[in-house]
């Protein structure tokens, strides 16, 4: 089996152990500086790492109160007066699945340079990595992989961080706790929705609509398509779509809606655009969505932000049947590696 699905399909597994791995492996630690309330929070990592900070961002804000901001790691180094402009107050968070990424590497040499005393909270999946080697790092060996594209890395990371930012918070905690399940049930429904839209996704171009925490995902889903499939397809906040971006969808375009219970009153005004254009529109939704081509269903009665990792499955899985669709390996993406090291 393609080593790229076998870690898609493992992610209840992984979810699951990273759920019931003890606090220290997930940020004892950590968790007593995000309860910091005078901190502000910086997040950082590159490609699919750097989109896990996004909605990792929006998700400590979120259920913290935090100001907290996602940046390309390079932007550490390259730019730290824009992403630092507190850093006496300022918790860093340094994540890679690797550990080896030489721009984290180079983003954590120059926090400790020039501002030695800011935490840090380093999180990875590869154990004995310069990051795991890092005073305490959340590392997620179970979560590692041996694919070159990120994909139960991410929802395990990710979701380590949202356990992290929900400390003190049961009714929040107990929804995170389901997730395995609620995968475990809707695995057949998203692999089924995947293989079907496998090869509409190569007819043309592809947008995907995330809103706040969820616009983390598009960049990711797109990233994913556009590395295992080489597809042309780009992410954007579903309301900014027609404040321009909008002028390039035609009937060969696809567009997916990753819906949350927020923007649902501004569905329908959306729908009728897309649909006057001749658009394939697919969605993912806690709800049902009327007018659209197809769409995968997600568990209601959960706060948005505890579903965030629920879209991630069906997205991966839709990359990888859109690059079956295209005869190409999955497993090995087009002049990608794994790690990359400057
Ligand atoms: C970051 C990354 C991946 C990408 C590719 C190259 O890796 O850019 O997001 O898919 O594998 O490396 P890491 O810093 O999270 O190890």
């Amino acid at each position: 089996m393609s080593s790229t699905l076998d870690e898609i399909l493992n992610q209840s597994r992984s979810w699951s152990e990273t759920i019931a791995a003890p606090e220290t492996a997930t940020g004892g630690a950590a968790r007593q500086l995000l309860a910091r309330d005078d901190a502000r929070i910086v997040l950082f990592g590159c490609g699919s790492s750097y989109h896990l900070a996004k909605s990792a961002a929006h998700s400590i804000a979120e259920l913290t109160g935090r100001p907290s901001q996602a940046v390309p790691a390079s932007e550490v180094f390259l730019s730290p007066a824009s992403v630092l402009p507190d850093p006496k107050s300022t918790i860093a968070v340094a994540i890679s699945r690797s550990g080896f990424t030489t721009e984290v590497l180079l983003a954590l040499e120059y926090l400790k340079a020039h501002h030695p005393s800011m935490p840090v909270i380093a999180i990875t999946c590869r154990a004995g990595s310069p990051l795991a080697k890092l005073d305490d790092a959340i590392v997620l060996p179970w979560a590692d992989e041996a694919s070159v594209v990120m994909t139960q890395s991410w929802t395990n990371m990710f979701l380590a961080i949202q356990l992290l930012a929900s400390s003190g918070r049961r009714a929040l905690r107990d929804q995170l706790r389901q997730m395995p399940e609620f995968l475990e049930r809707g695995l057949d429904a998203f692999r089924g929705a995947a293989r079907d839209l496998g090869s509409q996704v190569m007819r043309g171009d592809t947008t995907y609509l995330g809103l706040g925490v969820r616009r983390g995902v598009a960049d990711e889903a797109a990233l994913k398509l556009r590395e295992m499939a080489q597809a042309n397809c780009q992410a954007d906040n579903p309301l900014e779509l027609r404040h321009g971006p909008i002028s390039t969808i035609t009937r060969d375009s696809t567009v997916c809606l990753l819906m949350g219970d927020a923007e649902r009153e501004y569905l329908p005004d959306l729908l009728s655009s897309l649909r006057e254009r001749g658009a394939f529109v697919g969605a993912i939704a806690p709800y049902p969505v009327a007018d659209v081509d197809r769409l995968v269903s997600l568990p209601d009665g959960l706060l948005d932000v505890s579903r965030t990792i629920l879209y991630l499955p069906v997205l991966q899985l839709l990359a990888y049947e859109a690059a079956l669709v295209a005869g190409l390996d999955p497993d090995r993406p087009r002049t990608l590696d794994q790690v990359v090291v400057l």
